[in-house]
């Protein structure tokens, strides 16, 4: 298995043809992801912009949809739903499907959206995330790192140096980029200070700022949901 590390979506290359993406935005679109899905939300169909999941939550009945937008950290006005975890609970998601668009991590997921197996990857989910990895086998895996508006989030990094090192405990790994080794080391260097790197990474700030701590102590907890955001359908992503 040789792995590709991206830190931002437009460092993917145009062309290319990996039989696996892991898309990553730990704070905190694929963390929220992952709950809503561990909460019984029926699927999580992602969006680069609001008028594209205005259209296409439209066509779907109104009882059974929650509209989700973040941008620049806040809730949307005027959507049922922020990217707060905490927002995605059991009594307000069960049996929803959850049209969202974040700021970054959404993004990602639509820049992946045509290889042939897409999923979702958190510090909260990361052993699902590892050992579909190890089961599935692909030959060429990308991990592609959300970011913070183009730029490298260390918090996405780091996660994708965990899948790594955990994966590497399981089997042999080809690194195919110098970032794949530089998360390596970022994770091995961190991993016991996850929470503490959250929040001094300049995206924990922000959401310090915005009053989100709680949020920065729930996304670094490595491994607390078993769940495999997994794509059905382009963009779409449902419990695997
Ligand atoms: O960038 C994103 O997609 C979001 O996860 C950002 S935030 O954590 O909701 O601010």
């Amino acid at each position: 298995m040789k792995i590709f590390v991206y830190h931002t979506p437009a460092l993917v290359p145009a062309v290319g043809n990996p039989d696996c993406a892991i898309a990553i935005d730990v704070l905190r679109a694929t963390t929220s992801i992952a709950t809503a899905l561990a909460s019984g939300a029926e699927a999580i169909e992602v969006f680069a912009d609001l008028e594209a999941l205005e259209q296409a939550s439209a066509q779907y009945p109104a009882e059974l949809t929650l509209k989700a937008a973040e941008r620049g950290g806040s809730k949307v006005s005027g959507y049922d739903l922020g990217n707060s975890p905490f927002e995605y609970s059991e009594e307000v998601v069960k049996g929803k499907r959850i049209f969202m668009t974040t700021t970054n991590g959404t993004r990602a997921l639509q820049r992946v959206k045509d290889v042939p197996h897409v999923v979702a990857g958190a510090l909260v989910n990361l052993q699902s995330v590892v050992n579909f990895l190890h089961d599935l086998d692909p030959a060429v895996v990308w991990i592609v790192c959300a970011g913070w508006e183009g730029n490298f989030a260390l918090e996405d990094t780091v996660c994708a140096g965990a899948i790594l090192a955990h994966l590497q405990k399981l089997r042999n790994l080809a690194f195919g980029n110098d970032e794949a080794i530089a998360a390596l080391a970022l994770y091995q260097q961190s991993h016991n200070q996850l929470e503490e790197l959250l929040r001094y990474a300049s995206h924990g700030q922000r959401l310090a700022r915005l009053g989100a701590t709680a949020d920065l102590t729930y996304c670094a907890g490595l491994n607390s949901l078993y769940v495999l955001p997994k794509q059905s359908a382009p963009g779409v992503l449902t419990a695997g």
